[in-house]
C-alpha cells in the first residue's frame, strides 16, 4: 500500500467541504488496496480549481491537467493501459463548464472510469462566479441580483449521455463518501459521483446539512433511475443508476488487447503493415 500522504502545504481555506472529500477517497483507496485493487494501479487527474488541489495531496500517480480537460486526461490513460483504475477529480465549472464536452463523451462512451464532481456550486478558486450548478436566485459576486439561469442537473445529464453509475454523496457524510467512492471506482463503466462540497465563503455547513436526505432504495432499471433523479432535490444523496450490462469503450475498441504489456514487436508491426498495403 502507497504512503498516500505527501508533503504538499495545504491551502484550502479552514472548513473547505474539500477535506472531507480528501479523507473519503484516502478511506476507499486504502479500503480498496485491501481488497486487492493496488494502490500502485490506481492513476489520477485533475483539472483546475480549489478541487483540483487534491492532486497535490494524494500520494498516487497521476497527471494534473489542464482545466476542463482532466476527463479526455484520463481517457487517455484509460486506453494506454486498460488494466490501470482511474479516477478523476472534476469541479462544477470544470466538469461541467468548459469540460463538459468531454465529460458527456466519457459518459457515452461508457468509458471504464470514475468522475469525482466535487460540486461546490460555484467558481471558487476565482472568487465565486456562478457556475453550470448554481441554484437559480443565489446572489453572488458575479449574480448581485441573483442567478436567474436554471441549472443543469448532472445526475439526469449523466444518465441521459451514457453513464452507468451515478451517484451523489455529501463531504459531510463520511461513510456514505467512503462506500459510494468504493463502488464506484470497483463499478466497470462510466462512474459519475457528484459530491455537495460547501465552498464556506460562498455557503455554510448549516445550508446542507438542513437539506440533505437520502434516495429510499436504490432504482432498479434506466427508467426508474431517471424519474427518481428527476424528481429528486439537488440535497437528495443515493446511488441512482447501476447498469453493468453495457460494453465498455476500451473493450469495444480492441478486445482484451493491453498495448502496454502486450505490445507489438517493430517486425511484426512491419509485415502488418506489408500485409495491409498489398
Ligand atoms: C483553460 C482555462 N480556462 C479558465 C481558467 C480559469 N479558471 C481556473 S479555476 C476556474 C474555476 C474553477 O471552478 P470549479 O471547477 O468549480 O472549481 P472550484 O475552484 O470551485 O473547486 C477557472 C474558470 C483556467 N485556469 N484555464
Ligand atoms: S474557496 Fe471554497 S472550495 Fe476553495 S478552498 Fe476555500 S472553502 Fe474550499
Ligand atoms: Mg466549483
Amino acid at each position: 500500500m502507497r504512503d498516500l500522504e505527501t508533503n504538499a502545504e495545504n491551502t484550502w481555506c479552514p472548513g473547505c467541504g474539500n477535506f472531507g472529500i480528501l479523507s473519503a477517497v484516502k478511506n476507499a483507496i486504502t479500503h480498496l488496496d485491501e481488497e486487492g485493487i493496488s494502490s500502485d494501479s490506481i492513476v489520477i487527474s485533475a483539472g483546475i480549481g480549489c478541487h483540483a488541489k487534491i492532486f497535490d495531496y494524494l500520494g498516487l500517480s497521476g497527471l494534473y491537467s489542464l482545466h476542463g480537460r482532466d476527463i479526455a486526461t484520463v481517457q487517455g490513460m484509460k486506453i494506454a493501459n486498460p488494466d490501470l483504475k482511474v479516477i478523476n477529480f472534476s469541479g462544477d465549472g470544470n466538469g461541467m463548464g468548459e469540460g463538459l464536452a468531454h465529460t458527456l463523451f466519457a459518459a457515452k462512451r461508457n468509458q471504464d472510469m470514475t468522475m469525482i464532481l466535487h460540486n461546490n456550486s460555484v467558481y471558487a478558486l476565482t472568487t465565486g462566479q456562478f457556475t453550470p450548478l448554481t441554484q437559480k436566485g443565489w446572489e453572488g459576486p458575479s449574480t448581485p441580483r441573483g442567478s436567474f439561469e436554471e441549472p443543469f442537473n448532472p445526475l439526469v445529464m449523466m444518465i441521459v449521455s451514457g453513464a452507468t453509475f451515478v451517484a451523489r454523496s455529501f463531504s459531510g457524510k463520511m461513510q456514505h463518501l467512503t462506500d459510494t467512492i468504493i463502488s464506484a471506482v470497483k463499478h466497470k463503466g462510466f462512474s459519475f459521483v457528484e459530491v455537495l462540497q460547501p465552498a464556506v465563503p460562498y455557503h455554510s455547513w448549516s445550508e446542507y446539512r438542513d437539506k440533505i436526505k437520502f434516495i429510499e432504495e436504490e432504482p432498479s432499471n434506466y427508467n426508474e433511475a431517471l424519474k427518481t433523479a428527476q424528481d429528486a432535490d439537488p440535497y437528495t444523496l443515493g446511488i441512482f443508476y447501476r447498469n453493468t450490462e453495457k460494453p465498455v469503450y476500451h473493450e469495444e475498441l480492441y478486445g482484451d488487447h493491453n498495448p502496454v504489456n502486450k505490445r507489438v514487436g517493430v517486425e511484426e508491426r512491419r509485415q502488418k503493415i506489408i500485409k495491409i498495403l498489398k
